[in-house]
């Protein structure tokens, strides 16, 4: 084959192990990865897939379906760059070397702290390397899993829903319906994407929120995020929450980091904030906030009850600041889709959700 033809077949390669990598499953602390082995003539020796945490790497679920020896010699095309630890199972850097593959292609790098470095090993023992391969679709594939595996922590996104001062209830507390239904369904739609939702101890004894994503009409969309609850005080046992799909989480909300690690330690990816002023703006102080979804109601409320509570902020020169990602026209509201400047509201700072 012409270098050419090794390239067209290698990208169609590329192609074909993303495709393998979606029949993983979406969720978890894994990756979903695909694996594609060429022969040196570009014909496909074996496909191979990634079907979870604990379960066989794609590139060794590609070589098991090869008798042994035959892999002498070959092109493995991976999604994601071959591991180079044994966590619940073993290094694939050194199962392709074992094989005998003279080259390995892929298409992003494996950010793991601790499974990163298998092209450098797979060089270093002669195996010819290169990656980037379709690098941009599979970055967007695995973006929610790449972006916990580089920051140790889920995608967060605040939302809340506000009137135009920015108040989210009334003087008696009364906050349902701010927004009308087109903003309600938009908020259960993106509610079923998130691996878990959140909310503060205060919310929760005050609402008594279900945290499910939800139809029009009260049913339970397909996929539900699991339930994250923030706080020291405890969940009263007759709390809706307890009669979610999924047991929820507790946090102390102590040190919201490492609560987040602990989430990213569980699989979960994509946290969806929901739960009043005082979390909300604790996340904030934090700088760990990726996102705000503000649904803003053509209304005024007035008064004190405001949809984030204090920043520590005195003055104008240190506000949080943020780009306008997008707007979009949801019935009678608004969707405003905020994403922080970079050095701005993600400046860190210690906080707690105490007395939330
Ligand atoms: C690969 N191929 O198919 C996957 C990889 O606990 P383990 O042994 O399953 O290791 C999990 C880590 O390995 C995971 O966080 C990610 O960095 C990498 N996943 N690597 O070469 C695969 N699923
Ligand atoms: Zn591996």
């Amino acid at each position: 084959m012409t270098a050419n033809e090794v390239g067209t077949a290698e990208a169609r390669a590329m192609r074909r192990a993303l495709e393998l990598a979606a029949l993983g499953p979406a969720t978890g602390v894994n990756p979903r990865v695909g694996c594609v082995l060429l022969a040196p003539d570009g014909r496909v020796l074996a496909e191979g897939w990634h079907r979870g945490a604990g379960t066989p790497h794609a590139e060794v679920d590609a070589l098991s379906k090869l008798p042994a020896g035959s892999a002498r010699g070959a092109t493995a095309v991976v999604t994601l760059e071959p591991c180079n630890h044994t966590g619940r199972t073993g290094p694939c850097s050194e199962a392709l070397i074992a094989a005998g593959v003279g080259r390995v292609v892929y298409a992003v790098a494996d950010p793991g702290r601790r499974s990163s470095g298998g092209a450098a090993r797979l060089a270093s023992a002669g195996v010819e390397v290169e990656s980037g391969v379709l690098a941009d679709e599979v970055e967007a594939f695995l973006a929610d899993w790449l972006f916990t595996a580089r920051h140790g922590r889920p995608f967060v996104t605040v939302k809340w829903a506000a009137t135009l001062d920015g108040r989210t209830a009334a003087a008696d507390g009364t906050s349902q319906w701010i927004t009308g239904p087109a903003a309600r369904a938009d908020v259960h739609r993106r509610r079923s994407q998130a691996d878990a939702i959140g909310v503060g101890t205060g919310t929760l004894l005050a609402d008594d929120p279900s945290l499910t994503a939800r139809t029009a009409d009260g049913a339970l969309l397909e996929a539900q995020p699991v339930p994250v609850v923030f706080g020291r005080r405890p969940v009263p046992a007759e709390a809706a929450v307890t009669r979610h799909p999924h047991p929820p989480i507790l946090l102390d909300g102590a040190d919201l980091a490492s609560d987040l690690g602990q989430l990213a330690g569980r699989g979960i990816r994509s946290l969806f904030l929901e739960g009043g002023p005082t979390l909300a703006s604790a996340f904030l102080a934090a700088g760990l906030v990726d996102e705000l979804l503000v649904y803003l109601a053509p209304a005024l409320l007035g008064g004190p009850r405001l949809a984030v509570g204090d920043l520590g902020i005195g003055t104008i020169a240190d506000a949080l600041r943020f780009d306008f990602a997008a707007v979009e026209r949801l019935g009678d509201d608004l969707l405003v889709v905020a994403t922080p400047v970079q050095g701005g509201a993600s400046r860190a700072r210690t906080s707690t959700t105490e007395g939330n």
